[in-house]
């Protein structure tokens, strides 16, 4: 786990619930066709990141979106070359394990989750 990684799974799991204390996670998402890391803590009202570092399109589709800013996550189902992307959880989103998954590549596994606290 890198250092910021690991920076950001400590934030997640002292941090607070107000606004004021929202973390950012970082999601790579890789060229083995991977989401890293693969599962992520994160809390209501955090910002997810999406890098694609190197180029060969990616995107982020949710299993169930129906909690989750319609828009952004239209926007996060369109195919991102190198570049990225980000999704900032509602505030009243309940907790759970939220799944996702890259359209192209999600015969290959590639497929992450939110865990929210
Ligand atoms: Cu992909």
């Amino acid at each position: 786990m890198g250092t910021l990684a690991f920076v950001l799974s400590i934030g997640a799991l002292v941090g607070f619930a107000s606004a004021a204390n929202a973390a950012t996670v970082e999601v790579e998402m890789t060229n083995l066709l991977k989401f890293a890391p693969a599962s992520v803590s994160a809390k209501p009202g955090d910002t997810i990141v999406w890098k694609n570092n190197a180029g060969l399109p990616h995107n982020v589709v949710f299993e169930d979106a129906s909690k989750l800013d319609a828009d952004a996550a239209k926007s996060l189902g369109k195919l991102l070359g190198k570049g990225e992307t980000e999704l900032t959880l509602p505030a009243d989103l309940p907790a759970g394990t939220y799944k996702y998954y890259c359209t192209p590549h999600r015969g290959a596994g590639m497929a992450g989750e939110i865990v929210v606290q």
